[in-house]
């Protein structure tokens, strides 16, 4: 064995003084970094400035990007959420009743609070629910899932990938808006969640609340719950894995009358 480094060199043959005096500075602003961690005090509270600085840092300068997909009949409520959710009118166009089949519209938004943000994309099924072949209503919902899952698998595939900048579409959310009808769910709506729900994670919205009474909305949820137990619909449910968090999240997962998981929307 010879006595030759063959470690890397420390800086590349390529790297002029320059670029050597700003990585001095740049070590010098770190090891100061180090030397003054930021305190954080235990309050108890929990979000985005109580992370690590290294994350808070890369998740200010990249941002974040959220997926949306909104699935419910024409006229629902699916904006009104939306818009209400995110505070901002996204002055999205109301569709005719009368589309020949379900068109998925992406649209996606610039999101900015205080220095944090969002890439928003907000995908809208243009026409679901007024075709009379139910399948005809699903399957463009499926697709559009697949297709982005497999837009994101070639850029995973590809050998040069830059997975940093690649807009990421697929699903993180899908808001599932059930009509407020106080019956039942429809053969359309179990279909429809039945076949979504191994691909993105469903919350279910019963839509305009305030069309029914307090009383019948609890019954209607009760009897919603029970529907989508025994038709074997898996909806989300928050993570219990965190032994922090276990308890309150386990509570909340049960599939009982205070699910919280099947929210009710109305108008203020
Ligand atoms: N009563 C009541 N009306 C609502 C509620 N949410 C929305 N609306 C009304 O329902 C109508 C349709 O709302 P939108 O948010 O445009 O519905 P949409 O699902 O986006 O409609 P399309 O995009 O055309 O499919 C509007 O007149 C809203 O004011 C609600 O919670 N309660
Ligand atoms: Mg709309």
């Amino acid at each position: 064995m010879t006595s030759e480094d063959t470690r890397p060199p420390l800086f590349p043959s390529h790297m002029t003084a320059k670029s050597c005096m700003s990585s001095q500075v740049f070590d010098h602003e770190q090891r100061q970094q180090r030397e003054n961690p930021r305190s954080l005090t235990m309050s108890g509270h929990v979000g985005f400035e109580s992370l690590p600085d290294q994350l808070v840092n890369r998740s200010i300068q990249q941002g974040f990007c959220f997926n949306v997909l909104c699935v419910g009949e024409t006229g629902i409520g699916k904006s009104t959420l939306i818009d209400t959710l995110f505070n901002t009118n996204f002055e999205d166009q109301e569709s005719s009743h009368f589309c020949s089949h379900v068109r998925l519209k992406a649209q996606t938004y610039e999101l900015q609070e205080s220095n944090v943000r969002l890439k928003l994309t907000i995908v809208n099924t243009v026409g679901f629910g007024d075709q009379i072949n139910k399948e005809e209503s699903y399957q463009p919902i499926v697709d559009y899932i697949d297709a982005q899952f497999e837009a994101y698998l070639q850029e995973e595939l590809k050998i040069k990938r830059s997975l940093f900048n690649y807009h990421d579409s697929r699903v993180h959310v899908c808001l599932y808006f059930i009509s407020p009808t106080g019956h039942s769910l429809k053969t359309l709506d179990l279909l429809t969640m039945k076949s979504l729900d191994s691909k993105v994670n469903i919350i279910p919205v019963i839509a305009k609340a305030d069309a029914i009474s307090k009383t019948e909305l609890q019954k209607f949820k009760i009897k919603l719950m029970s529907e989508l137990v025994s038709n074997g619909v898996q909806i989300y449910q928050f993570p219990t894995d965190d032994e922090t968090v276990a308890k309150i999240n386990a509570s909340m997962n049960v599939s009982s009358q205070s699910n919280p998981l099947l929210f009710y929307v109305q108008k203020k």
